[in-house]
């Protein structure tokens, strides 16, 4: 057991540990109020939270806007299911598709039924459309993808801990290095790739950002061979990246655009899947669907978590604060931080050590100081705050980093 908990947290790591199902390793830290960029937890201590929920918690956390939303809605309709129409669907997709300049939008619940309803779509406009044999549809994704935990996403994966037995796999998937358009061009002279699905960072495999311009390329190659750019914006999107889509760097616009996390700002679980009339209306009436997709009180959560990105421009924030904790953090010249990489607020550091616990090690000491981040694959600690940090702030958690580095041993 970690010493560094209270006995107060260590009752609820205890119950976790007898009746739940062991699928996570958490920081030994147990939490119970979040407000803005702070979380506390049982014992009333203060912390940073520098993973914003994984990006779900762009807003800050317990937005009072969204609250609000929330509560209102939930007093007055919560859900109909799509067997019946409601007053707020209608308004929630013209809002949406207008806010991001798509005809349609397929409402859906977590992230990665984002990206099987993307996939969806893209097999069946490629039967439907492009004429390719029923069946012989392929997707190409990008090695070091992560889009969620179903069978079609680990059949997507490299990383054996994202699907070593939990065989067998979905056919129709192949993978290209990311970042490798000469790769890519190589893989649409088949003619039966219909799409290609994509992180414009990938998040999952530590912040990897590809060279400027490979999203240009991309959007070029799917045009050329006729193939649908999906850009998997879950993580990217919604203004962590310091464009309200982190297409937006390069301009470019995805055939189909999922979102998931901040959609509702860390307050239910929404996603959405954008698409132009010629690929969205291949899907006819009950050909797929959701019990919770396009739900009232989704819809109302949805548009206000939109609202606040832009009324208090948290995608500038982001931009600047990325910029301010990208350079304060390369002034430590740390011997411990090996690379600082990021766009806007979706940063990691990879630790230079050779003890391969130094980053759980460091992620412990940052907690002892009041800043919560969790490592990801091995090395790399994720630093991704909500967007409404401030300068003071970012500076106040740049010392706390500089002084938790310094209980590293060489
Ligand atoms: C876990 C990772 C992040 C995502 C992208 C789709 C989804 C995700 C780019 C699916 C979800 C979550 C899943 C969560 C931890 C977290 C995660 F470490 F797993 F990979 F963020 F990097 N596309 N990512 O990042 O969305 O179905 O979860 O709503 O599974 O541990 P979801």
């Amino acid at each position: 057991m970690d010493t560094t908990i209270s006995a107060n947290s260590a009752i609820y790591l205890q119950l976790e540990e007898k009746y739940g199902a062991h699928n996570y390793h958490p920081l030994p830290v147990v939490l119970e109020k979040g407000e803005g960029v702070f979380l506390y937890d049982v014992d009333g201590k203060r912390y940073f939270d520098f993973l914003s929920g994984y990006s779900a918690v762009n807003q800050g956390h317990c937005h009072p806007a969204i609250i609000n939303s929330l509560v209102e809605q939930a007093k007055q309709l919560t859900l109909t299911s799509r067997a019946f129409h409601n007053n707020l669907l209608g308004k929630y997709e013209q809002f949406i598709t207008q806010y991001f300049g798509y005809d349609k939008v397929l409402p859906m619940n977590t992230g990665v039924e984002g990206g099987e309803t993307a996939i969806k779509l893209a097999r069946r406009w490629a039967y439907a459309i492009k004429g390719i044999e029923e069946n012989k549809a392929k997707i190409i994704f990008a090695e070091g993808n992560f889009w969620g935990r179903t069978l079609a996403a680990i059949s997507t994966s490299s990383d054996p801990s994202s699907y070593h037995n939990f065989g067998p796999f979905m056919p129709g998937f192949e993978l290209v290095p990311y970042n490798d358009t000469i790769a890519l061009e190589k893989a649409f002279q088949d003619q039966n790739v219909c799409a290609f699905m994509v992180e414009p960072i990938q998040g999952e495999a530590g912040v990897v950002l590809p060279d400027d311009g490979y999203l240009t390329k991309v959007r070029e190659l799917c045009t050329k061979y006729n193939v649908l750019f999906i850009a998997d914006e879950i993580q990217t999107g919604l203004a962590r990246t310091g464009k309200m889509l982190a297409c937006d760097h390069e301009n470019v616009r995805p055939d189909i655009l999922i979102l998931g996390k901040a959609l509702s700002g860390g307050v239910l679980p929404i996603s959405a899947v954008l698409a132009d009339d010629y690929i969205m209306l291949n899907i006819r009436p009950g050909e797929h669907g959701s019990t919770y997709g396009g739900n009232p009180l989704a819809c109302a959560v949805a548009i206000t978590a939109l609202e606040v990105l832009k009324e208090e421009k948290m995608t500038e924030n982001a931009s600047a604060m990325g910029v301010l904790l990208r350079d304060e953090l390369t002034k430590l010249q740390s011997p411990f931080i090996k690379i600082i990489r990021g766009k806007g607020l979706l940063n990691a550091i990879v630790i230079n050590h050779s003890n391969p616990d130094a980053s759980w090690d460091l992620c412990l000491a940052l907690k002892e100081r009041g800043l919560l981040a969790k490592p990801t694959h091995g090395d790399k600690i994720r630093f991704a705050p909500p967007l409404l940090i401030t300068k003071e702030q970012i500076l106040e958690c740049v010392a706390i980093i500089a002084d938790a580095l310094n209980t590293l041993k060489s």
